[in-house]
C-alpha cells in the first residue's frame, strides 16, 4: 500500500500522449551535449513544498491533507520519508532537497532537536541504499521559529549566533552522512528592517565570520559539498544582504570567501530583485560562479515570491541557454523551489506539477541548444561588438590607448554611425525557434 495510490510510474510517452501522468517533452534518455537529459538537468524534488507544506496561507487554514496526515510529530515525519521515496520513484527523478526542520521536528531542546534527526536521517540513509534518488542539497531553517527573529547569524544576540552555529554543523555532518553534493545558505532572516536599531558592518562581518568557520568545519569532517549561497533582495525580511548575484559576489569577494561559495539562483527571487531569471544566471555564469538553480517562476503581478511551478517557456529556454553556456551545472542542478497553489489540493496536482515543470525545462533545453548550435544570438552579438575587434576598439581592449590618443582620435571621426540593437527582429527569432522545437 502506498501514499499516492492512483499513480503508477510516470514515463515519458512523447508529444502525442494524452496520459496526463506521462512526460511529453522530457526524456530522460535523450542526450544532450554528452549526457543523458536525466544527467545533465539533474532535476530535485524540494521536500518542504512537496511534502511538509499544507496550503496554510496567512489568510487561511490547510487546504492540503495529504494520507500522512493522520500521523503526528516523529510518525508524521517518518511516514512523509516513506511517502517521499515513493513520489520521487514515480516522477523518476535523480535528487530532493530539504531543510532539517522539514525532515524531523524540531524538539523542546536542540540536544532533542538532534535525536529526532538522527532517527531520521537513520532511515533517509536506509533508503538511498537502494533509491536511484540522491540527495542534492540540504540546508538549516533558520527564519521559522521565534529565536530568529532578529536573524541568526547577524542577530544581535550572540547566544542566536551560537545556536545557528550548532544547527549549521549538525547540517554540515548529515549532508555528509546522506552524501549531500551541496549545501546551501538562504538568509531569509539575515538582513534588516531599519537601520535605527542596526549595527551593519558588525552583522556583515559575523556573517563572513559564520561562513569561514562553516569552511572550517565541513573541512575538518571531510564534508566536500559545494557551498552554495541563495540570494534574494527581500521577503521575509525588508533588506536582505544576499540581495542578488552581484551584492553577493561583492560580500564574497570582501570576505576572502569567493573561491569557495557559488550561487544558488531562484527565479522568483531574481525578479524581487527587479532583474531576470536569465540576468541572475549570466552573472553568475560570467563569474564562474553558476552553482544550481532554484527552478520556479513568479508573478509579475504580485510583488511576493510565489514560488509557482515553471511552465513559461520564455524563461526556461533563456535560463537554459544560460545553463548551456555554462557547460552544465556541475555539482548542481535544477531544485523545484516551487508550490501548486492552495486551490491544487489533491495529490495528483503534485505529480501534474512536476511533469510540467521538467517538460518545460526539457523544451527550454531544445530551444536553447538549437540557438546554440546554430550560433543565432552568438554570431548576432558578435557582430554587434565588431568594432573591438579591429582598429581602434581593439587598442582598447588591447590596452594599447590612453585618453590623448583617444581625444586625437575622436576629433577626427565624422559624424557617429550606430547600428540598431535590433530586439524585435531577434524576439521573432526566438519564437520560431520555440515553435519548432515543440513542433518536433
Ligand atoms: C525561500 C527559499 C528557500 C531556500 C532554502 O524563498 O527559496 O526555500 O531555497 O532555504
Ligand atoms: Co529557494
Amino acid at each position: 500500500m502506498g501514499y499516492f495510490e492512483t499513480i503508477s510510474q510516470v514515463k515519458f510517452e512523447g508529444s502525442e500522449s494524452s496520459n496526463q501522468f506521462a512526460f511529453k517533452y522530457y526524456n530522460p534518455e535523450e542526450m544532450i551535449n554528452g549526457k543523458t537529459m536525466e544527467e545533465f538537468l539533474r532535476f530535485a524534488v524540494s521536500y518542504w513544498h512537496t511534502f511538509t507544506a499544507d496550503g496554510t496561507d496567512p489568510f487561511g487554514q490547510p487546504t492540503m491533507l495529504r494520507p500522512y496526515n493522520k500521523f503526528t510529530g516523529m510518525d508524521l515525519a517518518k511516514a512523509r520519508v516513506e511517502a517521499s521515496f515513493e513520489f520521487f520513484e514515480k516522477m523518476d527523478v535523480p535528487f530532493f532537497c530539504f531543510h532539517d526542520v522539514d525532515v524531523a521536528p524540531e524538539g523542546d531542546t536542540l540536544r532533542e532537536t538532534n535525536k529526532n534527526m538522527d532517527e531520521i536521517v537513520a532511515m533517509i540513509k536506509e533508503y538511498l541504499k537502494t533509491s536511484k534518488t540522491k540527495l542534492l542539497w540540504n540546508t538549516a531553517n533558520m527564519f521559522s521559529n521565534p529565536r530568529w527573529v532578529h536573524g541568526a547569524a547577524t542577530s544581535p544576540n550572540a547566544d542566536v549566533f551560537a545556536y545557528a552555529a550548532a544547527k549549521v554543523k549538525k547540517g554540515l555532518e548529515v549532508g555528509k552522512e546522506l552524501g549531500s553534493e551541496n549545501y546551501v545558505f538562504w538568509g531569509g532572516r539575515e538582513g534588516y528592517d531599519t537601520l535605527l536599531n542596526t549595527n551593519m558592518k558588525l552583522e556583515l562581518d559575523n556573517l563572513a565570520r559564520f561562513f569561514h568557520m562553516a569552511l572550517d568545519y565541513s573541512k575538518e569532517i571531510g564534508f566536500d559539498a559545494q557551498f552554495l549561497i541563495e540570494p534574494k533582495p527581500k521577503e521575509p525580511t525588508k533588506h536582505q544582504y544576499d540581495f542578488d548575484v552581484a551584492t553577493g559576489l561583492s560580500f564574497l569577494q570582501t570576505y576572502g570567501l569567493k573561491d569557495h561559495f557559488k550561487f544558488n539562483i531562484e527565479a522568483n527571487h531574481a525578479i524581487l530583485a527587479g532583474h531576470t531569471f536569465e540576468h541572475e544566471l549570466h552573472v553568475a555564469r560570467t563569474h564562474g560562479m553558476l552553482g544550481s538553480v532554484d527552478a520556479n517562476q513568479g508573478d509579475t503581478l504580485l510583488g511576493w515570491d510565489t514560488d509557482e511551478f515553471p511552465t513559461d517557456l520564455y524563461s526556461t529556454t533563456l535560463a537554459m541557454y544560460e545553463i548551456l553556456k555554462n557547460e552544465g551545472l556541475g555539482t548542481g542542478g535544477l531544485n523545484f523551489d516551487a508550490k501548486v497553489r492552495r486551490g491544487s489540493f489533491d495529490y495528483e496536482d503534485l505529480f501534474h506539477a512536476h511533469i510540467a515543470g521538467m517538460d518545460s525545462f526539457a523544451i527550454g533545453t531544445k530551444v536553447a541548444k538549437k540557438l546554440l548550435e546554430d550560433k543565432v544570438l552568438e554570431d548576432f552579438i558578435a557582430d554587434r561588438y565588431s568594432s573591438y575587434t579591429a582598429g581602434i576598439g581593439l587598442e582598447i581592449v588591447e590596452g594599447k590607448t590612453d585618453f590623448r590618443k583617444l581625444e586625437d582620435y575622436a576629433l577626427g571621426l565624422g559624424e557617429i554611425q550606430n547600428k540598431s540593437g535590433r530586439q524585435e527582429y531577434l524576439k521573432g527569432i526566438l519564437n520560431k525557434y520555440i515553435l519548432k522545437a515543440i513542433a518536433e
